[in-house]
């Protein structure tokens, strides 16, 4: 079980430093990021984007620019696609979203010529550290796949899976989340969640407990489900939150950070390279420990 996320670093910097192509690297919080993850150890970074503006920032917050690579390149939309390149060409291990829209981002991550596709539906998973929790708790997908069906569902459960299995935790506990805990053929989100918690009970889905549907309550609160008369192998101890579209786990994110006291962390999973997404809402200790994520998996 991992309660903190500091417990991210230490993993980290248990393995070998891993090389970071940082797409629009001219924003003070990603140069933040990278000046502390690489004082740790845990990254190289390769710096694309406007080089002036990264000189004046890195100036400022001291990070010593000597021995790292710029690549020289002021416009956002070519700025993302050498990034991307520069993984695809084997120069670097982890991609990172600095000061650039997430869609255009994601466009150049999935151009069919030059992108870093592999197959699999690509997913975004976060882990938050809450004085309200007991453990890590994951949400997903709240910044890539707007409306998932059935099938990407059970694509977006099997990324966020594959990272806690890189965490070392062997049989997370999912909850397909919405409004209630009962099957109602009008609310989609309950036939998905029923369906795909069958699939696992059936062992289509393995490597993983998932029960659904379950409303957040009945999720996180084992006296919540209890007096909600719920038997669950998942409730008061789960691991991962699977909601039913962008907006409810963009919400839950958001939720988490701005009024629960929460820290994040979050990846991009099922690319070729983990890829570090933070919006730049979120706080520099955030972007750092979504670096150190993705390095401790990477
Ligand atoms: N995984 C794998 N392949 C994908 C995925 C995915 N999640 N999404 C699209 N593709 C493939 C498609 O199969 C197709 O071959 C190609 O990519 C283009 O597909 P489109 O036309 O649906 O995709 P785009 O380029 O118009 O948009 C893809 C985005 C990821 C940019 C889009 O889904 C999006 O805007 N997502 C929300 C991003 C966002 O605003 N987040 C805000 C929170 S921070």
């Amino acid at each position: 079980m991992i309660a903190k996320l500091n417990e991210l670093v230490e993993i980290a910097k248990s393995k070998t430093t891993q090389k970071i192509s940082v797409a629009a690297a001219g924003d003070v919080d990603v140069l933040e990021a990278i000046k502390n993850a690489r004082d740790k150890g845990i990254v190289e970074p390769v710096l694309v984007g406007d080089e002036a503006k990264v000189k004046e920032i890195s100036e400022k917050i001291g990070l010593d620019l000597s021995g790292i690579e710029i690549l020289n390149h002021p416009d956002k939309i070519e700025a993302s696609s050498v990034a991307v390149q520069l993984v695809r060409d084997g120069k670097a291990n982890i991609l990172m979203k600095g000061l650039v829209s997430t869609g255009i981002l994601l466009k150049a991550v999935l151009n069919k010529e030059y992108g870093l596709r592999k197959g699999d539906l690509l997913s975004h998973v976060a882990l938050f550290e809450t004085p309200y929790y007991h453990k890590l708790l994951g949400v997903t997908d709240a910044a890539m796949n707007v409306n998932p069906d059935l099938p990407e569902k059970i694509g977006i459960i099997k990324n966020a899976v594959e990272l806690y299995h890189k965490l070392g935790i062997d049989n997370p506990k999912v909850a397909i989340v919405g409004s209630v805990e009962t099957i109602n053929p009008r609310m989609e989100a309950t036939m998905h969640a029923a369906t795909i918690s069958m699939m696992n009970y059936r062992k289509q889905i393995t490597g993983c407990i998932i029960d659904g549907p379950l409303a957040i309550d009945g999720a996180v609160s084992k006296r919540a489900s209890e007096l909600k008369n719920i038997t669950s192998d998942v409730a008061g101890d789960v691991d991962l939150i699977l909601a039913p579209n962008i907006d409810g786990a963009n919400i839950l994110y958001k939720s988490l950070n701005f009024l629960g006291g929460a820290t994040s962390a979050a990846v991009i999973m099922g690319a070729r390279v983990p890829i570090v997404l933070t919006s730049r809402g979120d706080t520099e200790q955030s972007k750092y420990l979504s670096i150190a994520l993705a390095a401790a998996i990477s």
